[in-house]
Order: structure tokens, then C-alpha cells, then sequence
């Protein structure tokens, strides 16, 4: 028994001092609360270089919102957005934000089996995608969920364009919004389990923009004239969060690109002159080591952002050789987190120097604390435990699961990342390991127990469980332990095979390894450690 109410507390705060946030105003309100000043300033600009000013924006988001009010959308409905970057993305955002209805965001490139899971799981109404992935929605019970599909280019039959839902003349209805309803709902498996819907409301949004973007001197300092490059998916919570939300609120431009390719990337931060570049590691090693690099005219880049994983610390010697002008430094964010808990203050408008390594300083307006994870007490600087946060930016909770909302928030309102790490001396915190089960292919999810699910399902098996190898490449990629059912001889290929018809690219498996049982405790939950052991005396 441990009495916690005669232990310290170590919390940390940022370094640079809360600030005022308004945060019970909707989120769309917030966003376009500068509409005046940037009405003609451009906002969105697509690589094949179609523009659209900030008037623009709100024009057709408004205008998508009076269609889907017209298709019966109303406040705390749900629309899924299935769309790779584009300007019918950011609309379709903001359409459900204005009436008081949310997005859930989903990959284009998702299989039916998992884009069938988060249709039920959200009832979405509407889904808004492209034709070729209308095949994928598939209603195996008609009567249980009824969705509209609108696809932005020509509808297959039964479905309605994009275009005409947004062809619409008059005043959008007055929706009362609370700020703590929902706005968004990425799916996230968090630290353990199944993907789960993440409620984000419009209070955790405003404050977390506002975390990074506002005061005198803001921690993430964009700035009007930024062209912010925009390559990562706006379906996760990273491209939506800071690039999409940050942008929009300063007035930067944001350059969508629908898909990451090198030289094409290249091509239009050299001609579009970004400065701003949110990347996932793989993309800074890219820019680091990358050959091609040094063909482009990258001068105009001032600021490089790695987050969604952890970046190797060799990288940041190539890094400054290639691109000497621009500060490369880390973010640390998580779904649940609103999503981001620390940053670095090199990115500040008046900078700090910062280490290396680092995934910089707790956000403003937040408080940190580090956990041993055994006892749950509180840790003071210098010493590793799980990063818990807190603060008004955090998720509401689980979509219609208080279980697995309780297991990562608890009384006192701390979020529990599943992240091991320390804070030092200077207020900076570093990463060290995963606490969690969570696989990050790149900076993709990868949930073990979607995939030991999905393989229990075979005949041929009979106990599985699914960890990360390391990866030169991706980070981290998913293996499988598989125990076969008696006298069967189901070949590692063929196990292999299952999976990848069933779930996108990223989960596929990268390898099977048979094994006679898998290692569990005594109430029947896998050892991942000991695999994770297993697996790295196999190299
Ligand atoms: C080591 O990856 C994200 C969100 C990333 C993000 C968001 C806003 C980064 C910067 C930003 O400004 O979310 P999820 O939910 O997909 O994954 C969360 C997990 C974390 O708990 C951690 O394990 O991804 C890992 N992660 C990182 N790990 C995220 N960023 C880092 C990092 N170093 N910099």
C-alpha cells in the first residue's frame, strides 16, 4: 500500500509562461477568427498548383455544410472523411466543425475489412471519398448503419458528387455548440487493444492550436508569409493538427500533396519556396541522405519538425551539411493528446538553444509528470518513467468505451501516454523507449492485437501474437509469433499472405516465426518483452 498523498509530485511545466486561451469558442470559429485580415491571402495550394484563398476556404466549406445539413446532417452526427490531402478534405473538415457534427478521419488506402470496422463503430452518415474506393463500403447489414457516399469526382451509381452536395445558396442554419462536444474522431489503439474512436472536442483543439501558435512568444512560431508543406497525411492527427489547424490559424499558406514521392516533393518545395516542413523521421533521413536532394534549390526551408517517431541521433549531422539554414528539431504528440505534448523551443519565436535528441519542452498551458510505471509515483528530472500529461488539450475520451477511457486517463485527469522518457536539467525531454504495445511502421499505427485477431481467425492457428522488429527503413515492422494448430504445416508465406489481403501496406507482416506456445503471464496476457528478447537473439 502506498500512501500517495505524502509524495511529492515532480510536474513540469514549460519554460515559457502560460498564456490566456479562450478555449469555448467552436473550433471553426477560432480557425477563421482572422477571416478579414487573410480573406484574399492564399490558403491552400495543391501540387499541381491550383490556389484557393483563405475567402475561398470558407466559402466552400460553408457551402459543403449547407449540403450535408440538406442530406440531414445534424449537431453530433458523424461524417467520414476518406480522402488522401486535398482541398475536399480540408472543406469536408470543416463543413461537419460548422454544424456542430464531426469527421472521423479514415485512410484511403484502408482494406473494406477495416474501413467496414470504423463505419460501424462511428455510424457515420456520410462518407466522402473518391470513386475508386466506393467498392470498399460495404453494408453487410443495411438496416444497422445507412450512409450517404459522395464522392468528389464522378459518382458511381447510387452515389452523389461532391460538387452538387456543394452547390447550395443560403444562410447556413445557427448550430449551439458546446465547446466540449466532438469535432473530430481519428482512431487510435492508444497503448493497448484494438483502434478505438478518439474523442476530440472543440475545447481541445482550440487549446492545443493555441499551445503552439499563440502569445508573444509563441512556442511554434509560424508566421503569415510561411508556406507550410503539407506531404503527411491529414487523416493522422500530426498533418491535421500542426499543419492544417496551426497554418490556418497564423494565415500561412499550406501546400497539399496528395501522395509523398521525392522528386515530385522536391519539385514544388524548390518552386513553391516552402519554409516549413512537418516530416515523419523517414522523411528527414530522405531529406538528409537523399541524393537527389542536392539537384533542388532548398534554400527557402527554415524549419524542419520530426514527430510521430523517434528519430535516430546520427541523422542530425547529415541533416545541417545538406540544409545548414533550416533548425531541425522534435515534436512528441499522440492521438490522444490532442495531440501534441512537447515541443521544441527552438521552433519559438524568440528560440531557445535546445539539445539534439530531445523531443522538446512541455507544451504551455500543460503539465507533465513522470511515472514509474510499477508503483505510479511520481519521478523527479533525470529519471525514466512513463510521460503522463494534462491539461485542457487532452481527448475527451474513447468513443463509447469509459473502460479503456479510465485505463488511460485517470482521476486526476492525467493522460498516460505509454511513452518511457526522462526530463533533464534544462527543462528537455527525451524518449526513451515504448512502454505500450503499439507498432509505428514510419509513423503509421500499428495495433499487435488487430493482427493477432485477425490471425486467430485462421484454422491453421492456434495462438499468435505480434511484435516490432526494428527497421532501417520503417523504424519498426510487424512480426508474428505463431503457435500452429496440431499437425498443421501452414508455411510462414501463406501466413503472411492472409494477413496482407486483409489490412493496408503497413501492417503487413514482415516475417512469421512458429513456436511451440506463446509466453503469457498468469492471467493469460502475452509477454511481449520476452518476445521482443526472443526476436532480437534471432538476428
Ligand atoms: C518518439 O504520432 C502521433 C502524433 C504525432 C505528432 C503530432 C503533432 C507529432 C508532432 C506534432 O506536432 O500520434 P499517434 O497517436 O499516431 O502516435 C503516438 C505515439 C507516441 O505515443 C510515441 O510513442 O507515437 C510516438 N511518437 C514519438 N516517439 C510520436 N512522436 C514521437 C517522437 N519521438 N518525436
Amino acid at each position: 500500500f502506498i500512501n500517495k498523498s505524502y509524495q511529492t509530485t515532480h510536474i513540469f511545466k514549460s519554460k515559457l509562461p502560460d498564456i490566456p486561451i479562450n478555449n469555448t469558442i467552436p473550433l471553426h470559429t477560432y480557425s477563421f477568427q482572422k477571416l478579414p485580415q487573410v480573406y484574399n491571402r492564399p490558403c491552400l495550394i495543391t501540387s499541381d498548383g491550383k490556389e484557393y484563398t483563405y475567402g475561398d476556404v470558407h466559402r466552400a466549406s460553408r457551402s459543403l455544410a449547407l449540403g450535408l445539413f440538406n442530406l440531414g446532417i445534424r449537431k453530433g452526427d458523424i461524417i467520414m472523411i476518406l480522402l488522401p490531402n486535398s482541398p475536399e478534405f480540408v472543406f469536408s473538415f470543416w463543413a461537419a466543425s460548422m454544424l456542430g457534427a464531426a469527421s472521423t478521419l479514415a485512410n484511403p488506402s484502408y482494406t473494406s475489412l477495416e474501413i467496414t470496422k470504423q463505419l460501424k463503430a462511428t455510424k457515420a452518415k456520410i462518407v466522402i471519398t473518391h470513386a475508386m474506393h466506393v467498392h470498399k463500403l460495404k453494408q453487410d447489414q443495411p438496416e444497422e448503419n445507412t450512409f450517404t457516399v459522395i464522392t468528389v469526382d464522378k459518382p458511381p451509381e447510387k452515389c452523389m458528387s461532391f460538387s452538387t452536395v456543394s452547390r447550395n445558396e443560403g444562410e447556413l442554419p445557427e448550430v449551439d455548440i458546446n465547446p466540449d462536444d466532438m469535432v473530430t474522431l481519428p482512431f487510435s489503439s492508444g497503448t493497448t487493444g484494438l483502434s478505438k474512436g478518439v474523442v476530440l472536442t472543440h475545447r481541445s483543439l482550440v487549446t492545443n492550436v493555441a499551445q503552439q501558435v499563440e502569445g508573444e512568444n509563441p512556442n511554434l512560431h509560424l508566421k503569415e508569409e510561411d508556406v507550410v508543406l503539407c506531404v503527411l497525411p491529414l487523416f493522422h492527427i500530426y498533418a491535421l493538427h500542426c499543419v492544417m489547424l496551426c497554418s490556418m490559424r497564423v494565415g500561412c499558406k499550406v501546400l497539399l500533396m496528395e501522395k509523398f514521392e521525392m522528386r515530385a516533393m522536391l519539385e514544388v518545395v524548390e518552386k513553391h519556396r516552402v519554409s516549413v516542413v512537418m516530416a515523419v523521421p523517414p522523411l528527414v533521413v530522405a531529406l538528409s541522405k537523399n541524393p537527389a536532394v542536392e539537384e533542388y534549390e532548398l534554400s527557402s526551408i527554415r524549419m524542419v519538425m520530426s514527430g510521430g517517431a523517434s528519430l535516430a541521433n546520427d541523422i542530425e549531422e547529415a541533416f545541417r551539411s545538406r540544409l545548414p539554414q533550416a533548425i531541425l528539431r522534435q515534436a512528441l504528440g499522440m492521438t490522444e493528446s490532442g495531440p501534441v505534448i512537447s515541443m521544441s523551443l527552438s521552433f519559438a519565436k524568440y528560440p531557445m538553444k535546445t539539445k539534439s535528441g530531445s523531443c522538446g519542452s512541455v507544451i504551455r498551458n500543460a503539465e507533465m509528470k513522470i511515472i514509474d510505471p510499477l508503483t505510479g509515483s511520481s519521478l523527479p528530472r533525470n529519471m525514466s518513467g512513463e510521460i503522463c500529461i494534462r491539461g485542457p488539450q487532452i481527448m475527451k475520451g474513447y468513443l463509447n468505451n469509459e473502460k479503456a477511457t479510465a485505463e488511460a486517463i485517470d482521476e486526476e485527469g492525467w493522460l498516460h501516454t505509454g511513452d518511457i522518457g526522462y526530463v533533464d536539467d534544462d527543462d528537455e525531454l527525451f524518449v526513451v523507449d515504448r512502454l505500450k504495445e503499439l507498432i509505428k511502421f514510419k509513423a503509421f499505427q500499428v495495433a499487435p492485437v488487430e493482427l493477432e485477431v485477425l490471425l486467430m481467425t485462421h484454422p491453421s492457428i492456434q495462438d499468435a501474437a505480434v511484435v516490432p522488429q526494428k527497421d532501417d527503413v520503417a523504424g519498426e515492422v510487424p512480426v508474428a509469433f505463431v503457435v500452429r494448430s496440431s499437425n498443421d504445416s501452414i508455411t510462414e508465406d501463406a501466413v503472411k499472405d492472409f494477413i496482407a489481403k486483409q489490412v493496408v501496406f503497413y501492417k503487413r507482416l514482415h516475417r512469421v516465426i512458429f513456436i511451440d506456445a506463446i509466453p503469457k503471464s498468469s492471467i493469460g496476457k502475452i509477454l511481449r518483452k520476452e518476445l521482443k528478447a526472443k526476436l532480437a537473439s534471432y538476428y
